[in-house]
């Protein structure tokens, strides 16, 4: 496979109409009567010990996210009711920097910019499918948004689906990621696992240990199909035909030294972890770079 066949999905921040993130544009649409996340800890858990839970939906093409959260470990529920597959990454922007200046910057070509820091979020799932992500949030002003193509090749942040949201100071919840039952790390350009991850819900904590952003995309692979192959298909390939993975989360993208946990139902199988981020230095998906790893659940 040419390695320039999957350049052209490197559209992270290369997209030149963002008109669908200024921040005049009527917001009113997705809000409902309660958008504010429930101060309350998960019910049947010691009162403030577990992360809050935030319930979000994707459709074609808005992320429903509740307007304000309060700071500490959020557990996020991704549902995805649309037709195509979604995510909800989640940015922190820094700085005092609004969607108006993310706006901005997604029209111009390059790297993110630094005071957009990335804290993971629910990874891609297919219609219909959940994916729970838990991050821990400071205070301040975000983003969830989801790049991933169209089949007409669009990102779909560039089909509007981008949400600002504040996470709130107080009340206290805690500041811890649950625990994990495996941890992988995130480098140039690998996932790096102790020790092979069996079947069965597992908890996993995603930390990067490298300097650029980096994402975890959990695959389940169909029978002799490789992420490569998933990737074409996502991609160049329009999105045609049975799809060769199916999505089953992960982590959104990581700035360095970020982390996060998801949860997966294993089934035994074989699965890849895979980052699609597009490269700091030559803005190639760092799956061209080698970020896969391919694994049998057993
Ligand atoms: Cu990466």
């Amino acid at each position: 496979m040419p390695a320039k066949a999957l350049r052209g999905c490197a559209l992270f921040f290369a997209v030149t109409t963002f008109t669908a993130c200024r921040s005049d544009r009527p917001q009113t649409d997705v809000q409902t009567s309660d958008q504010s996340a429930s101060a309350a800890p998960a019910a049947g858990t010691d009162s403030g010990s577990s992360p809050r839970f935030v319930h979000v939906v994707a459709t074609d093409y808005k992320l429903q996210i509740p307007n304000k959260i309060p700071a500490g470990a959020v557990t996020l529920h991704l549902m995805n009711e649309g037709k195509q597959l979604h995510q909800a990454m989640l940015a922190r922007l820094e700085d005092g920097k609004t969607m108006a200046d993310l706006g901005k910057a997604m029209n111009t070509e390059g790297p993110p910019p630094s005071w957009m820091k990335f804290v993971g979020g629910p990874n891609a799932i297919p219609p219909g499918g959940t994916a729970t992500e838990t991050s821990v949030l400071t205070p301040g002003n975000y983003v969830a948004f989801c790049v991933i193509p169209d089949p007409d090749g669009k990102p779909h942040i560039a089909k509007g689906m981008v949400q600002p949201f504040e996470v709130t100071s107080g009340p206290e919840g805690t500041a811890a990621l649950p625990a994990a039952d495996d941890t992988v790390q995130l480098v140039e350009y690998s996932f790096k696992t102790a020790h092979p991850i069996p079947a069965g819900k597992r908890t996993i904590l995603v930390e990067n240990g490298g300097k650029q952003g980096h994402e975890l995309v959990l695959l389940k692979l169909a029978p002799g199909k490789s992420a490569k192959d998933f990737a074409v298909w996502a991609t160049t390939g329009g999105m045609k035909g049975p799809p060769p993975a199916m999505p089953m989360g992960g982590v959104g993208t990581l700035s360095q030294n970020g982390s996060a946990t998801f949860t997966a139902d294993l089934s035994p199988g074989e699965y890849a972890f895979v980052c699609f981020i597009p490269d700091a230095k030559d803005g190639k998906m760092h799956v061209e770079h080698g970020m896969v790893t391919q694994f049998t659940v057993s």
